[in-house]
C-alpha cells in the first residue's frame, strides 16, 4: 500500500507541475480594465471626468537595458459613439525625444488596438500599432496596421514636469456602441538621452511579445451605462438619486410580469424594499408599471439582490427601460447590461438619463444574465422639478482650452493647416482612397493621416528611422 502511494507521487508531482504551467500560459493573463463612458476634451490637461476612469500602472518590464526605477507610466480609457480616448501619465527623470518619430529612442507609449479581434499572430487586417510621442512632428507614428480613421491628441507637462498624453482615436470598422471589449494592449517605452530604451512597460505582455502575438494583450470592456455615479453603489435609493441630483417616483402600479420563482415575482422590483426580488430563469423577462401619470423620466436607479455576491452572473446583462402610453409599442429609453451593477448584495446604482417623451407605462425589460438565473431587486425612476435640476452641482463648469490656442496638439485638421501642401494632403479624406488601400499593408505605405505628420516630422528633422524600427520593405 506504502509503495502504492510512493509511486504515485513522482506522478501526483508531475500532474501538479503540469497544472501550475498550464495556469501560467505564455501570453499575459489577468489584467483587465472597464472603461467609462465619457467624451474628455483632448487639450493634455486631466479634467475631471478623467478621475472616473479605470487607472491602471504598465508593470510588466518587458525589455531594454537599463534600470525601471525612475520611470512608470499609468494609462486611462474612455470612450463615447465615436471614438476611443486614451491617457498616459509619464513619470520619467531623463525624458528625452531627439529620435526620430516612432522610434523607441524617445521616451513614447504605443498603443495596440485589435479592432477585428483577431487574438492571434499579427499584423492581420484591423490589428494596429500606434507610437505616440509627447513631441510636436513626432506625435502620432502608426508603425503597423492603418493610421486611426481620425484622431487628436495633445500633451502637457503636470506640474512635477512629468508629461501626460491625450489621444483620442477612431476606429475605421468598430462600431463602439455594439462592441462590447476591445482587444489592447500599451507599452510605454522609457529612452534614455544616451541612446539607449532603458526600459520597456508593458500593461498586459508579461514577455515582450505584443509585436508579434496580439493573444498576449488584454480586453478593455466598455461599460455600456456608465454616466458618472453607476460604477459607485449606495445603501439606499435616496442617497442613489442625490449622487444624480434626481426625484425618484415613488408610486407604481404593476400591471404585469414575466414568472418569478416563488414569493419571487416581477412585482417586486418596484415595491420599494431592497428585500424583496424578482428572481427568475425565464428569459425575456419583463416588468411592467402604470405611473399615476404620463412623467418624462430623467434618471435610474436599480438596485442588487441579497446573495449576488455569494451567486455572481445574475445581474441583468442586456437590459432596456422602456416606455409605452398604449402597453403595446415600447420606445427604448435607456439600454445596459451588468456592467452597470457589481457583483454586491443590497446596492443601489444610478445613472441620469436623458428623454423628452412623457409616458404613462414603463417596463423593466432584460434579455439574458450571464448565469442563467437573473435577478434584481429593485427599479426606481426618477423624475425631477426642473427647478431641482436647476440647482446642479453635478455640472460642474470645467473651462475648456481653446485648442487653437495650444503648442501640444495636432491632428488632421491642425496639421492640414501647417502648410498649402499638406491642407491638400489633408483634404483627401480615408473614404475616397481605394478600398484595398484601407486594408493593413506590411509595406511601408504610410496612411493618409499619418502622411501629414510624417511629412511634418520630416520637414522639422527627422529622415532616418532608427534602423531597428524601419518597417520592411
Ligand atoms: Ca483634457
Ligand atoms: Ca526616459
Ligand atoms: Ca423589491
Amino acid at each position: 500500500m506504502n509503495k502504492r502511494i510512493m509511486a504515485l507521487i513522482p506522478a501526483l508531482l508531475i500532474t501538479l507541475c503540469l497544472l501550475a504551467m498550464g495556469a501560467v500560459p505564455a501570453a499575459a493573463i489577468g489584467e483587465g480594465m472597464k472603461a467609462d463612458r465619457g467624451t474628455p476634451w483632448v487639450d493634455g490637461e486631466i479634467e475631471p471626468l478623467w478621475k472616473r476612469a479605470d487607472r491602471q500602472k504598465l508593470t510588466h518590464v518587458t525589455g531594454g537595458e537599463g534600470r525601471s526605477d525612475t520611470s512608470l507610466c499609468y494609462v486611462s480609457v474612455l470612450w463615447d459613439e465615436e471614438s476611443l480616448y486614451f491617457l498616459f501619465e509619464l513619470i520619467d527623470n531623463d525624458f528625452t525625444f531627439d529620435a526620430p518619430a516612432g522610434s523607441p529612442l524617445n521616451d513614447c507609449v504605443y498603443l495596440y488596438i485589435d479592432e477585428a479581434d483577431v487574438f492571434g499572430p499579427t499584423w492581420k487586417g484591423g490589428q494596429t500599432c500606434i507610437c505616440l510621442t509627447p513631441a510636436a512632428g513626432k506625435s502620432v507614428y502608426p508603425l503597423y496596421g492603418d493610421a486611426p480613421a481620425d484622431f487628436e491628441t495633445a500633451w502637457a507637462k503636470d506640474i512635477d514636469g512629468y508629461w501626460n498624453i491625450e489621444f483620442r482615436y477612431t476606429p475605421h470598422t468598430l462600431d463602439l456602441t455594439k462592441t462590447d471589449k476591445i482587444l489592447m494592449d500599451f507599452r510605454f517605452a522609457d529612452a534614455n538621452p544616451d541612446g539607449v530604451t532603458d526600459c520597456f512597460f508593458n500593461w498586459s505582455d508579461e514577455l515582450g511579445e505584443c509585436e508579434t502575438d496580439s493573444a498576449s494583450w488584454t480586453y478593455v470592456t466598455l461599460k455600456k451605462t456608465a454616466s458618472g455615479a453607476s460604477g459607485e453603489g449606495f445603501a439606499t435609493a435616496e442617497e442613489a438619486a442625490a449622487s444624480i441630483n434626481r426625484t425618484p417616483i415613488e408610486k407604481y402600479m404593476f400591471m404585469e410580469g414575466t414568472e418569478g420563482n416563488h414569493n419571487e415575482g416581477a412585482a417586486n422590483i418596484w415595491d420599494g424594499n431592497v428585500g424583496t426580488k424578482f428572481c427568475t430563469s425565464v428569459f425575456s423577462m419583463k416588468s411592467v408599471v402604470r405611473l399615476p401619470k404620463p412623467m418624462t423620466i430623467d434618471g435610474l436607479i436599480m438596485a442588487t439582490a441579497n446573495d449576488n455576491s455569494a451567486y455572481n452572473g445574475r445581474n441583468p446583462d442586456e437590459w432596456k427601460i422602456q416606455g409605452s402610453n398604449n402597453k403595446q409599442d415600447w420606445t427604448d429609453i435607456v439600454t445596459g447590461d451588468e456592467s452597470f451593477f457589481d457583483e454586491v448584495d443590497f446596492t443601489y446604482f444610478a445613472m441620469r438619463v436623458e428623454c423628452d417623451t412623457a409616458y404613462r407605462y414603463y417596463r423593466f425589460y432584460n434579455r439574458s444574465c450571464k448565469s442563467g438565473c437573473c435577478q434584481l431587486s429593485e427599479v426606481v425612476l426618477c423624475s425631477t422639478d426642473d427647478a431641482v435640476k436647476a440647482l446642479d452641482f453635478a455640472d460642474v463648469e470645467v473651462e475648456l482650452t481653446d485648442k487653437d490656442t495650444l503648442t501640444n496638439y495636432e491632428s488632421p485638421a491642425r496639421l492640414g493647416s501647417l502648410t498649402p501642401e499638406t491642407a491638400e494632403t489633408e483634404a483627401a479624406p480615408a473614404e475616397v482612397r481605394p478600398a484595398v488601400e484601407k486594408k493593413y499593408r506590411r509595406e511601408s505605405v504610410i496612411p493618409g493621416v499619418v502622411t501629414v505628420c510624417a511629412v511634418f516630422a520630416v520637414l522639422g528633422a527627422c529622415a532616418v528611422i532608427a534602423p531597428k524600427f524601419r518597417k520592411e520593405d
